[in-house]
């Protein structure tokens, strides 16, 4: 049971495309500083990846959570300090959305952002991406969860999983924990090095050179990537008048090297663009470099990752099937 300082902390990443380093700075870096000082539970959320069910074969979706869980080890989740497990491993995930689905007026799920952007130019959509956010909902109501660290595009759909619990706390009782979205202060939302007007997205990443580094990119592609970025017309940091571009750079710095604004701010003014690029470049390596070198140590232990999962799976079900049950129980389904 949570005591007053303890905090339940739960997040998850969809196995789909390349991991970027939005993904990284959003949410896995600063899941690792939630560790120790809470319960921390880090799901693959395996079962959104069907919500384009022609985009993914089975072996890709099951090769991507093993990639996924391994790439967590690598960035510093520790499975001795939090539990590391894949959705569908634990069965309730999908019971409780068919519940959450009875309360969840449709209009509340048209219109998600994330929804339209997704359905957009597809001929047909499924149910399912209609609904990603009940099943999200389900996935950090099941736990108890305090606080749900996220980049900011997640927000919108921690606004929903609230509303979602309070409504079937006033529908049944009062059960559902209502959850808190941690957002970093920086870096909230990297945007393409290809188009700093759009998200970094590791789908996006996975079909177009130049949009994003990727946690796994070799050095020279990554090299490649951020000196193509794109900037502006201008030759030199102008930090009043900064771009997108280059203040999505001067964002990637600062998130990684932790250096402080004042700081960055005299390092970069008046400077050109290249030696932005060339500095972030190495920023990104100095944070890349051994990351990749603990995933290869990890992913050369398959059965490792496998321990991990089950243990992981193992130790988060009993709180779901406790929460389920009193679930069942509420509504008379038990
Ligand atoms: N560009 C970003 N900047 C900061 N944080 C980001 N996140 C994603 N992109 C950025 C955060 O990473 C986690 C990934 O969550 P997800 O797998 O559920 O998918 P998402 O939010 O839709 O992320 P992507 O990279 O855009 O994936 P695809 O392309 O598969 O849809 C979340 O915490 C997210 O906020």
């Amino acid at each position: 049971m949570n005591n007053s300082k303890r905090k339940r902390v739960f997040s998850g990443v969809q196995p789909t495309g390349k991991l970027t380093i939005g993904n990284y700075v959003g949410a896995l870096q600063q899941w690792v500083t939630h560790q120790g000082d809470n319960d921390t539970i880090f799901c693959v959320v395996d079962l959104h990846t069907l919500t384009f069910p022609e985009d993914m074969t089975p072996k890709v979706r099951f090769e991507k959570s093993r990639e996924v869980v391994a790439l967590y080890l690598a960035c510093g989740i520790d499975p001795k300090q939090s539990d590391i497990f894949v959705q569908s491993h634990v069965r309730e995930h999908t019971e409780l959305t068919w519940v959450l689905n009875c309360v969840t007026p449709i209009g509340w799920l048209e219109r998600m952002t994330q929804y339209k952007v997704k359905a957009q130019g597809r001929e047909s959509v499924s149910t399912g991406l209609l609904d990603y956010p009940v099943l999200m909902a389900a996935d950090i109501l099941l736990y108890e969860t305090d606080l749900v660290p996220v980049g900011d595009d997640q927000k919108q759909h921690l606004e929903v999983t609230s509303d979602i619990a309070q409504r079937f706390n006033h529908l049944f009782g009062n059960v559902f924990r209502i959850p808190q979205v941690v957002i970093p202060k920086t870096g909230a939302r990297l945007m393409g090095l290809d188009d700093p007007t759009a998200k970094m997205s590791k789908s996006t990443a996975e079909k177009k050179v130049g949009h994003a580094v990727c946690l796994l990119d070799p050095e020279n592609v990554i090299k490649k990537t951020v000196m193509s970025a794109v900037t502006d017309s201008g030759q030199e940091v102008r930090l009043e008048h900064a771009s997108p571009g280059v203040i999505n750079l001067l964002t990637i710095y600062e998130v990684l090297t932790k250096t402080p604004r004042p700081e960055i701010e005299a390092r970069f003014a008046g400077k050109g663009y290249g030696q932005l690029k060339k500095d972030v470049f190495v920023a990104i390596m100095e944070t890349l470099r051994p990351l990749q070198e603990r995933y290869r140590q990890i992913t050369a232990d398959p059965a490792y990752v496998e321990q991990v999962i089950k243990d992981g799976a193992d130790r988060v079900r009993p709180i779901a099937e406790r929460m389920m049950r009193q679930v069942r129980e509420m509504t008379g389904l038990g």
